[in-house]
């Protein structure tokens, strides 16, 4: 098994990357211009050799990608890699080899905005069903799109999404490329979970007039489940869990079963929520962080009937992405929840503890982490964001 040692190619190879992204980045400053000045202002490579050398986990690169977004697992061990730019890989593990699955969706590539999340169906291996998130267009501008799609593989292996069906999208499309947030995920009931983020439009939040903003509940096929909070409301209203998100880029399920989102924050004040029916978590009428030009957002604690984050970051993280680590290979952070970081070039690992949680680690991972997953042995996975971005397998060190 190949180790990830990191060396001054390594380092150097990681300035790339995090050029080529700031390159690419919209006018969010989610993409933290503020880490290129650290990363120059380092005095040397050594300490970050020291830090990730000190890791409690082996890394091993397994393949690269075309700005990889988001990881998901199917029951047979194989993974599904979405890259941004619109293509869908289907990846063969332990080796890594990789095939592009045909039938995908064409997505509105730009900024933030392309292909999205994917998650295979909790009864796959029956139905054979996918669901993805991705960037369209349409009247008024782009935005985010859910559709399923059955993953069939013909006698020569070569897989294909078939009957693609779009089962939900962001109302309205507006113009602009950032905050679509579009992570999807299922809970133990099979209830299919969506993440929207705002659009960088601010008010839409708060309007229930339109699902930006929100952390909605649906039916599988999409229909809206008759216990949600505001089904009385109908329209877009009836989709909503939650109101009030900025940017939520990780969506996940703790060991009891609650749904957590992470968003960024404007300038300060990255948020880890526990999502509950029903409330308001305040954007844009509080954050702990503040409008990029200056402008204060009353903070949190201003404001107590909107629901204040379990963890606030200042400086930020830029999180990524959410998961809950249920697996035993790592015995001693079973049930913890992991952050993959932007900005933070970090894997954030959390403890949960009733409706509060605390940062316990700060992993550096020299690289920014667009995804983490678990695998079916247990082991992490997380995805680095950006032109050959590295799908890297983490296990504990022998
Ligand atoms: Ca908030
Ligand atoms: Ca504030």
């Amino acid at each position: 098994m190949r180790r990830n040692v990191p060396t001054l190619t390594s380092l150097a190879a990681s300035l790339l990357l995090l050029s080529a992204c700031n390159g690419n980045a919209s006018p969010s400053a989610d993409a933290d211009p503020a880490t290129a000045t650290q990363e120059e202002t380092a005095p040397a490579a050594d300490p970050a050799d020291d830090a990730q050398a000190a890791l409690p986990f082996a890394s091993e690169a397994v393949a690269s990608f075309d700005e990889p977004w988001a990881l998901g697992f199917l029951p047979d061990g194989r993974l599904l890699v979405t890259e941004k730019p619109g293509t869908l890989q289907l990846v063969t593990l332990p080796g890594g080899a990789k095939q592009e699955i045909a039938g995908v969706p064409a997505v509105g590539y730009g900024g933030q905005g392309g292909f999205g999340d994917i998650t295979p169906h909790p009864q796959f291996a029956d139905n054979d069903l996918v669901y993805l998130s991705y960037a369209e267009d349409g009247d008024g501008g782009r935005g985010a799109a859910v559709a399923r799609a059955r993953l069939a593989f013909d006698a020569d292996g070569a897989g294909t999404l078939q009957d693609l069906e779009v089962i939900w999208r962001q109302v309205p499309k507006v113009s602009g490329n950032g905050h679509y947030a579009h992570r999807i995920a299922f809970d133990e009931a099979g209830k299919l979970w969506i993440a929207s983020g705002d659009r960088q439009k601010f008010d839409p939040a708060q309007d229930m007039q339109s699902n930006l903003g929100k952390i909605l509940r649906l039916n599988d096929d999409g229909s809206v489940p008759d216990d949600n909070p505001f089904v009385d409301q109908g329209g877009v209203a009836a989709q909503v869990w939650s109101l009030g998100h900025r940017n939520p880029l990780g969506l996940a399920f703790d060991a009891q079963g609650r749904p957590w989102d992470v968003e960024m924050g404007p300038a300060g004040g990255d948020e880890l929520n526990l999502v509950v029916r029903g409330e308001n978590y305040g954007y844009p009428l509080v954050s702990n962080g503040n409008h990029y030009d200056g402008r204060p957002i009353p903070d949190h604690d201003t404001r107590p009937e909107f629901k204040a984050p379990a963890i606030t970051w200042t400086p930020v993280i830029s999180p990524s992405s959410l998961m809950f680590y249920s697996g035993t290979l790592f015995p001693e952070w079973t049930g913890n929840a992991f952050i993959g970081g932007l900005s933070g070039q970090t894997l954030v690992r959390v403890e949960i503890d009733g409706d509060n949680a605390r940062e316990a680690e700060r992993f550096p991972m020299g690289a920014r982490i667009r995804d983490v997953a678990q695998g079916p042995d247990g082991a992490l996975w997380v995805i680095e964001d950006g032109k050959d971005g590295r799908l890297l397998k983490l296990t504990p060190r022998g």
